[in-house]
């Protein structure tokens, strides 16, 4: 073991495929699992998310692996020790506004750094009902604030000439404490697909800007009627600011209709828990709101101030952003007044397993991934085609039967069905229904729109079959 070789963390970061190699650490050892990725038990793709780099974030969230026998079986793989006098090159600017940026899961595929924009790879989000906080996607316009707990204090404006709440995180917590599981999707989920029909202004999104968590917090009901405001709706809208902001001082904000907020079957939250975590910083520690069934632009984080106005947030990403638009409608004429925010969203579905592109064994396959509509419509359905859209059948709906009205959470579905001997590649295809019969449209184009948002079209993917 004295004479094995001393690698840096750059060395093992340039073997992550199966044609360089493939190498991970666990501590400061190297190992070269190049034999082992067609065996390993959870599946090649799985594994190869950690390529280059170390386990223990993967591992982490997979405790399987936690056990004596792995960790022989991954003995027989060293072939080094990491070098111990690699320290971080301390090179960052002090003046970097993303400096304290908390750390983030290798698995997390970037779509931006700064601001921070990424989403968990489909086979790792396809695998759990709640996403593990870390591979979580994160979508931040701005750098991630760093905020005291000690002293954090969420200011709620409360109705003409009264006064304003300043309230403690203890305070919050003293209201009464609810928990609801709330999907969340950013309106550009899928933007990357709608960007092949006509270039869109956009990160460019596959299908893994959605979550899933139990959020735990206070209704946010409750604390506008502790504040003074009359629980009947009115045609008012509560309008949220987040505590981070550009250099020119403008925070984020969105606003939500008072109505929803009042309804008590709303179940909107400030939300001080992540699936029973603190949240963590990226998704709006200490504070956010969860606003179940509605677009995750909505849902401020690091919130500072609530406030009630007949008018809507005046943010740019309520007024200016987050809208759809007929597909001839432009840059050079489009008029962001004419059309109302995004609120709700469209019936979705996508499919995780098998990934674009794989080859799978013959015989017979498994299709799995998601479904969620918006305003709490459950998921009635999911058809899948191998053919596509030739036949179809239905999936199997994981889960329990949702609440119709308050269908917060995606269903997770899957489906086994033979592969004909003579099929060289499948074209899948899924689609989902919602409770009020609501379909997804079957190509892109035709809801195509300048910003690149609500693309819910039928989901495909193509594998091919190996002889
Ligand atoms: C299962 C080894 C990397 C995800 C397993 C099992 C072994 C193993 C031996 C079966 C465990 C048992 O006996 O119950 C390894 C080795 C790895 C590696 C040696 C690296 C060299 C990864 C990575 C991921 C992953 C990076 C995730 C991104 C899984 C999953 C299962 C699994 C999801 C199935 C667990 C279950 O069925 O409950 N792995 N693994 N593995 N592994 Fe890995
Ligand atoms: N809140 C603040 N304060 N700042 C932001 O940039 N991004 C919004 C919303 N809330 C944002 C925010 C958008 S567009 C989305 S999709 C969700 O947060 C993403 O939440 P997540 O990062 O926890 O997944
Ligand atoms: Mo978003």
């Amino acid at each position: 073991e004295d004479s094995l070789p001393v690698y840096t963390k750059a060395e093992v970061k340039r073997h992550r495929s199966l044609e360089t190699r493939v190498w991970v650490t666990l501590g400061h050892e190297v190992f070269d699992v190049t034999d082992f990725v067609a065996i390993h038990p959870g599946g090649p793709s799985k594994l190869l998310l950690a390529a280059g780099g170390p386990l223990e974030p993967f591992w982490a969230l997979y405790a399987a692996h936690n056990q004596p026998h792995v960790r022989e079986l991954l003995a027989e793989y060293k072939i080094g020790e990491l070098s111990p006098d690699e320290e971080r090159s301390s090179d960052q600017v002090c003046t970097d506004p993303y400096a304290s940026d908390p750390p983030r899961h290798p698995a997390l595929q970037i779509n931006s750094q700064k601001p921070f924009n990424a989403e968990p790879p489909l086979e790792l989000l396809g695998e759990s009902y709640i996403t593990p906080n870390p591979l979580f996607f994160t979508r931040n316009h701005l750098p991630v604030p760093t905020i005291d707990p000690a002293t954090y204090h969420l200011q709620v404006e409360g109705p003409p000439g009264g006064q304003t709440l300043s309230l403690s995180l203890d305070d919050l917590r003293r209201f009464p404490k609810h928990q609801v599981t709330v999907t969340l999707q950013c309106a550009g989920n899928r933007r990357s697909e709608m960007a092949q029909v006509k270039s869109v202004k956009g990160l460019n999104w596959g299908a893994g800007a959605i979550s899933t968590a139990q959020w735990g917090g206070a209704r946010l009901r409750d604390v506008l009627i502790q504040a003074g405001h009359s629980p009947s709706g009115s045609e008012a809208h509560v309008c949220f600011e987040g505590l981070d902001s550009d250099p020119t001082g403008t925070a984020y904000g969105a606003s939500i209709p008072l109505a929803r907020a009042m309804d008590p079957e709303g179940d909107v939250l400030l939300a001080y828990e992540m699936n029973g975590q603190p949240l963590p910083p990226d998704h709006g520690f200490p504070l956010r709101v969860v606003v179940p069934g509605v677009v995750g632009a909505r849902q401020v984080k690091w919130l500072g101030k609530v406030s009630i106005s007949p008018e809507e947030s005046p943010s740019h990403w309520q007024r200016r952003d987050y809208k759809g638009f007929c597909p001839s409608v432009d840059w050079d004429k489009v008029d962001f007044d004419s059309a109302p925010a995004i609120q709700e969203l469209p019936v979705q579905s996508v499919i995780t397993e098998p990934r674009e592109g794989q080859t799978i064994e013959p015989g017979e396959v498994t299709v799995k991934g998601y479904a969620w509509s918006g305003g709490g419509r459950a998921i009635i359905r999911v058809d899948v085609s191998l053919d596509g859209g030739l036949t179809w059948q239905e999936a199997k709906l994981e889960g329990e039967a949702q609440a119709p009205r308050r269908a917060w959470a995606w269903r997770l579905w899957q489906l086994t069905a033979p592969v004909p001997t003579d099929w060289k590649e499948l074209n899948i295809i899924c689609k989902a229904v919602d409770d009020g019969y609501n379909v997804q449209p079957d190509t892109v184009a035709p809801i195509w729109n300048l910003r690149g948002v609500l693309t819910n079209s039928w989901h495909r993917v193509h594998v091919q079959v190996a002889p």
